[in-house]
This record gives structure tokens, sequence and C-alpha cells, in this order.
């Protein structure tokens, strides 16, 4: 039997990738595990219990809040304003970012950028979710409350991102910027075990997810790419098969195993596209580039984007490096 290396032993073990090391980010990451199993488990009960269905309020994007988003918020929240790492998180849940007030976070090293519970409208339906984290240096001084400047950095300067998917089963998967790596909660144990070493994005694939429903209101570009993908062409594995889950975690994990791409452009409707820069997008494109993808909003690259607001949106390109390159040739081909 091979040797069973928990999440705990691995992050211990990669602390010295870093030669300052002084623990902060390992103990972080470690909060972010706990935080998540406390998410999976009222994830896993709610239908059991009297926890899901709206909440009754809405959130800054007028989206209806679900009982388990704000419950996932405030786990999270609670972990890192506790934790002593983090000097203020900024969240989809929250309007405007939150500064820790206590002393002992304002010493903290961190900001999170994080999407507590994303793909909501699936919970009632029992469809895979996820968390989506984002972790940057504070660039405002130890000491002092945390702000905005701290919130609003390009993707680029990320220290670490991941997710956790609450699936078929739990995993939590993240980067430091050195590979990316995979976790399955053992349910029986409570804890994440290493599953997913080293995962690399396959170069191309056959699976394509878009929302097909948007087609006549977006970039005429992707009609394009929408009929070569229907082409029968066996030398490219066409015509593709369609994935769309409409669940960003899911959609994003199941093209990082299996090859293929996302897309979820802007449109006439959304003339910005729907999903968030900093907590759901450049995460995700850090841990896409890690493992050998592409990120980018059709033309650049996700995380050398300047971010200007905490809920900005921009049009989202994900996956397999080939399939992403080709979506950009059938955009400038309709230029
Ligand atoms: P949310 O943050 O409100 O949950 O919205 C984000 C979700 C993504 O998980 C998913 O990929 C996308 O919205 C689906 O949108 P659509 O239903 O428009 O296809
Ligand atoms: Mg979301």
């Amino acid at each position: 039997m091979s040797k069973v290396v928990t999440l705990n032993e691995f992050i211990l073990d990669r602390q010295d990738d870093f030669p300052f090391a002084t623990g902060e980010l390992s103990r972080l990451l470690n909060d972010i595990a706990l935080a998540s199993k406390i998410v999976n488990r009222d994830v896993n009960r709610a239908g059991l219990v009297d926890i899901l269905g709206a909440q009754g309020n809405t959130n800054v994007q007028g989206e209806e809040q679900q009982k388990l988003d704000v419950i996932a918020d405030e786990a999270f929240i609670k972990a890192f304003e506790n934790g002593g790492e983090v000097c203020g998180i900024a969240s989809e849940e929250n309007d405007d970012f939150v500064a820790f007030e206590s002393e002992a976070a304002m010493n903290g090293k961190y900001v999170v950028l994080f999407d507590p519970l994303d793909g909501s409208s699936n919970i009632d339906v029992n469809v895979s979710i996820g968390t989506i984290f984002s972790i940057y240096r504070r660039k405002s001084a130890i000491g002092t409350k945390a702000t905005l400047e701290d919130m609003l950095q390009k993707g680029t300067e990320q220290v670490a991102a991941g997710y956790v998917i609450y699936g078929s089963s739990t995993m939590l998967v993240y980067t430091t910027g050195k590979g990316v790596n995979g976790f399955t909660l053992d349910p029986s144990i409570g804890e994440f075990c290493l599953s997913h070493p080293d995962i690399k994005a396959p170069e191309t694939g056959r699976l394509y997810a878009i929302n097909e429903g948007n087609l006549n209101r977006c970039h005429p570009g992707l009609k394009d790419y929408c009929e070569y993908v229907r082409q029968d062409d066996p030398s490219t594995g066409r015509p593709y098969s369609g994935r769309y889950i409409g669940s960003l975690v899911a959609d994003v994990h199941r093209n990082l195993i299996k090859g293929g791409v996302y897309v979820y452009p802007s449109t006439t409707n959304s003339p910005e596209g729907k999903l968030r820069l900093i907590y759901e997008c450049n995460p995700l494109a850090f841990i896409i580039e890690q493992a050998g993808g592409l990120a980018t909003d059709g033309k650049n690259r996700i995380m050398e984007i300047e971010p200007k607001r905490l809920h900005q949106r921009v049009d989202y390109y994900a996956g397999s490096k080939q399939m992403v390159e080709k979506i950009h040739e059938c955009l400038r081909a309709a230029e």
C-alpha cells in the first residue's frame, strides 16, 4: 500500500520551497482547509435540514443569496479573522472589502479574495458547487488596517490560489506557483489526502463548455467556433462534446483533468461579461496556467489585467492551450 500524504503534511513539506518562510502561508492554507470541511459538512446536510433555499437578501450584484452562500461566507471569514495571518478579505457576498480590526489580524501579512460558494443556483438541484480563493501579500504596512489597494492587485501577484469542489467527492486543489496539486477529502478520517499530484492540463481536448443559449448575443467569432466544434474531423477528434454544468469550478476542474475549454463571453445583456475578475477568474487562471493551460479575456492574459473595482467582471476563455488559441483565431477572424 502506498503511503497516504495528508494536505497538512504536504503543506509542511512544501514550506521549504519558500526560502524565508515563517509558516504563515502554510497556516493560512490549513485555515482554508478547515473552513472548507465545515462548508462541506453543511453542503452535505443541505437536503436534510432547513438550510436550503433563499436567505431573502440580495448581494451587491442583485442576485438572490442562498442560505448556504451566507453560511460559507461566514465560515471562511471566521477562519481568516481568527487565524492571524490575514488582515482583510473581499468576497462575492460582501459589497465592500472587510478590514479586520483586531491587533493580531492587523499584523497579518496576507489578504484573501474569495467566492465562498460559486454556482449557488445549483444548490437546490444537488449539482457540484465550489469555493474559489486567491491569496496576496498585502501592500499596506503591517500593523495597519487593510486597504482597497491590497485587494486590487493583478493576478500575477498572487502568492497562492485554489478551489474546493463539493462534488461526488470533495477535493481541494491549490497552487503556490510551483505546480498544481489536488487532494480528496476522505470523509472517514476527515482529512484531505493527496490524490492528484502535479496536475497537468492536456494541451488539447474534446470538451467545450459554453452557455450556447447566449450565442446570438455575443461576439460572432464564437458562433464560428461552435460551428467548428461540430464539424466531423477524426484527426482533431471533432465533433467535440459539449459539457456545460453551469458551475464554474466543476466545469474548470473537469477540463483541467480531461482537457477542454471553458468560455464565458460578454454579451449584449452583460457587456462586461459575467464572471468576476479578482475572486473567480484570477485564482482559476493561476491554477490553469500552472497546469500548462491558458486563461484570457479573448486577447490578453487574465492575470495581467489591472483590477479597478472589487466586483469587476471580465470575459473568460480558459483551459487547454490549443483550444483557447483556436478560439482566439475565430474571434480575430470575425473582427
Ligand atoms: P455565481 O457566482 O452567481 O454563482 O455565478 C457564477 C456562475 C458560474 O459558476 C457559472 O459558470 C456561471 O455562473 C453560469 O452562468 P449561466 O447560468 O449564465 O450560464
Ligand atoms: Mg460566483
